[in-house]
């Protein structure tokens, strides 16, 4: 398939401004600037793991946290993912990885459903990793799922330090997306449903 599978959103509210690029068919080339630098490095993981090309830049209210930059990246990282996945046809549609980082082990199952859905298992010791909450990794994928049409399922298997867990997450997360978005040659460009139908996020429900 020679399908143009990339996405590209400009997003702009009052609180920040983000723009993204992101191509499923990459090499894991990666240039992020989110003014969040613990965020940064977790979307240097999602792509260098996912064979991703992404390109993201956002400036947002960071001098009140890092809230606002963290969810609307995520969102416009959503809807990029929906835009390059389209409508789905030939890809795997399901994956699953469990990501070892050290002491952490993570595990991530996802399918591109198009129904967002997110479990969050993950239990992270500190509150803080550098100067980012950890609370808001959920909000990342939060709105992810929502914005991308992924159910999508995380659980902790191990884990004691924070670093660790948040980044085996987010390795396990690359890893299953890539497996779900890679084309299957069986699937002759067919869309992976018994309905004939997988729901795009963003788009009108029929
Ligand atoms: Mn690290």
């Amino acid at each position: 398939m020679t399908k143009n599978r990339q996405g590209q959103v400009h997003r702009t509210t009052a609180e920040t401004n983000v723009q993204v690029q992101l191509n499923l068919d990459g090499t894991g080339r990666c240039q992020v600037s989110t003014g969040v630098a613990f965020l940064d490095h977790m979307l240097n993981q999602l792509a260098s793991h996912g064979l991703l090309d992404l390109e993201i830049t956002a400036v947002g209210d960071t001098h009140i946290d890092d809230h606002h930059s963290n969810e609307d990246v995520g969102i416009a990282v959503g809807q990029a993912l929906s835009q390059a996945l389209g409508d789905r046809r030939g890809i795997q549609r399901f994956g699953h990885f469990v990501a070892p980082l050290d002491e952490a082990l993570v595990q991530v199952a996802l399918d591109c459903s198009g129904r967002p859905h997110l479990s969050y298992g993950l239990q992270i010791p500190a509150a803080k990793i550098g100067s980012y909450d950890t609370e808001l990794v959920k909000e990342f994928f939060v709105a992810v799922v929502n914005n991308s049409g992924l159910t999508l399922h995380i659980r902790q298997l191990a884990g004691v330090n924070s670093h660790h867990i948040v980044e085996a997450c987010f390795k396990a997360f690359a890893r299953a997306l890539r497996l779900a978005v890679e084309i299957d040659p069986r699937r002759a460009g067919a869309i992976p449903s018994s309905k004939g139908v997988l729901e795009q996020a963003g788009q009108a429900h029929t």
